[in-house]
């Protein structure tokens, strides 16, 4: 008995054990709490929709198609990237990295709307239980994009439903950004000034602005869409007055913006974990804050390049593809100072670091070839073909789902108190990036060839270069499921986590690893800039 009562006292108090059970839990108004439900429910959604993914890639190894129906092969690539869009990389980073770490970086207690954090999960939770539940009965095949007059008069499958599942989502996305925004302005420690705010910060900001005012646009148009599927108001349709091409715009306007809510906060983990492996000060903080605001304005100004080939005008063509060669810039922008910063740094190559060159790599690969895309010409030749899925992929999955990984890494210790396996986790490392690299490279060459996108079937001479992209997605799939693993072995038998494991600076370091559940025991007061690793004194912290 009396042992207890002193174990008990000599527990420290973290936000993990501020209380306990299921209730605790879906009552809580902890970020930090909501980060973790947050995480888990998105795992959950990466896994159904990775294993629609393998079902494409099983269905593609051979030319005829031999697995499913053509109609069934429909329903999984729509489902697959409806899923892994909407349900897991637009939420991915922000709402679990972002909503732990955005208070414990400013130094605040909590986000500025505790409840509406909570309300953005279950709205979360809703949505993707409506779009699931329309899955598992039959199913919708427009695509991800839902686009008219398909979505609104041809197909008869569940568009209605995912489609209301995808706007309630969008909610929790419009309040995730709202929180973060308010938080930055309102609720930053003293001393915690503009120009010395952790980039972290700034690339969340600039991601939130586009959840804000971009989110609201496709809510809307997915409504309309449904509107008119229902009771054929006539905006989509001509034969009523309406204009299917329109969808496109409103559609592209978010979505376009959108693939920068993905990479931003992406971008957003490689600025925390570069300085911090190579023990320098970040080259150009300014610019690279600044950069992320641009990307964030510029994005919103070249939704039309998806259109290209939809009937627009040449004029309006010419003007959006100069615009999207202006967004390479900012993007250009950051990748030459992250590796400026490296230059001459003494670089450690443990996890973290591994996924940001990752990152650094793979999304100068899908940037570079988006500029291809922005060619009015070769737009023409590979629109609709897999050279189009190579360049998304390069970018969504090997650039947001490398920097979400990579932070995963960095901050787990300070998420759960425990250090995870560093073999284990390198060698995933090195499977994510060896497996993705053989799943979508050959998808460039097919899609120079002309093997074109949504197809079950394909010509033979297609099969080589599918059946690598086949072995590599399950070289891929086996890089994912690790972490997966050796996360949940950690949090038993993982080492204890000093409160800085990286000897990193930042207010988040500062704190117990895991944080009481009030973050800090008196608030920070900052007196220094960000990134200050020169400066810093180097006592020796053990690193695993
Ligand atoms: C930085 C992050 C980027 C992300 C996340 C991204 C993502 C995407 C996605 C998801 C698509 C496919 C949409 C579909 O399903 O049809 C796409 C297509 C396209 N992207 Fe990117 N992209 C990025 C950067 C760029 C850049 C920098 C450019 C131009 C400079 C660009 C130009 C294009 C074009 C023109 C298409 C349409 C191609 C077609 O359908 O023919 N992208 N991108
Ligand atoms: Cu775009």
């Amino acid at each position: 008995m009396a042992t207890t009562a002193i174990n008990q006292s000599v527990e420290k108090e973290t936000y993990l054990n501020a209380g306990y059970g299921l209730k605790s839990w879906l009552l809580t108004k902890d970020h930090k709490r909501i980060a973790i439900l947050y995480l888990i429910s998105i795992t959950v959604f990466f896994a159904i929709g990775g294993f629609f993914a393998m079902l494409i890639r099983l269905e593609l190894l051979t030319p005829a198609g031999d697995l499913v129906e053509a109609d069934t092969y429909n329903k999984l690539f729509s489902m697959h990237g409806i899923i892994m869009v909407f349900f897991f990389l637009i939420p991915s980073i922000p709402a679990t990295l972002g909503n732990f770490l955005v208070p414990l970086m400013v130094g605040a207690k909590d986000l500025a709307f505790p409840r509406i954090n909570l309300l953005s999960w279950y709205l979360y939770i809703i949505g993707g239980t409506m779009a699931l539940v329309a899955m598992f009965m039959g199913g919708v095949d427009t695509g991800w994009t839902f686009y008219t007059p398909l979505s609104t008069e041809y197909v008869n499958t569940n568009v209605i439903p995912v489609a209301l599942g995808v706007f309630v989502a969008g909610f929790s996305s419009i309040f995730t950004g709202l929180n973060i925004i308010v938080t930055i302005h309102r609720m930053r420690a003293p001393g915690m000034t503009w120009s010395r705010l952790p980039l972290f910060i700034w690339s969340h900001y600039a991601a939130s602005l586009i959840m804000v005012l971009g989110t609201p646009v496709v809510a809307i148009t997915l409504v309309l869409a449904a509107l008119e599927r229902a009771f054929h108001i006539g905006i989509f349709n001509p034969q009523l007055g309406g204009d299917p091409v329109l969808f496109q715009h409103l559609f592209w306007f978010y979505s376009h913006p959108a693939v920068y809510i993905m990479i931003l906060p992406s971008m957003a983990v490689i600025s925390e974990i570069v300085p911090c492996f190579t023990r320098k000060r970040i080259f150009g903080y300014e610019f690279v804050a600044l950069s992320s605001i641009g990307i964030a304005v510029l994005g919103f100004l070249v939704w039309a390049h998806h259109m290209f080939v939809a009937g627009i005008s040449v004029y309006a063509a010419l003007v959006f593809s100069l615009l999207s060669y202006l967004v390479a810039i900012p993007s250009a922008v950051k990748v030459f100072n992250w590796t400026a910063t490296m230059f001459k740094g003494s670089i450690s190559f443990e996890t973290p670091m591994l996924y940001a060159f990752g990152f650094i790599g793979l999304f100068t690969i899908g940037g570079l070839t988006g500029l291809f895309l922005a060619n009015l010409g070769v737009d023409i030749h590979v629109h609709d073909t897999y050279f189009v899925i190579a360049h998304f992929h390069y970018i969504m999955v090997g650039g947001a789902i490398m920097g979400y990984l990579g932070g995963l890494h960095f901050w787990w210790p300070k998420m759960t108190g425990r250090m995870y396996p560093e073999a284990w986790a390198k060698l995933s490392a090195l499977l994510v990036f060896v497996g993705f690299n053989l799943t979508f490279f050959p998808q460039f060459v097919l899609g120079y060839m002309g093997m074109p996108r949504r197809y079950h079937a394909y010509a033979p001479e297609f099969q080589v270069l599918n059946v690598l992209s086949t072995a590599g997605a399950s070289v891929l799939a086996v890089g994912y499921l690790f972490p997966l693993f050796y996360f949940l072995w950690s949090l038993k038998y993982g080492q204890i986590a000093p409160n800085n494991p990286y000897n990193a600076v930042g207010l988040e370091w500062m704190t117990q690893s895991p944080p009481p559940a009030h973050n800090f025991d008196k608030t920070p007061v900052v007196t220094w800039e960000a990134y200050d690793y020169e400066n810093q004194p180097q006592e020796e912290v053990p690193v695993v």
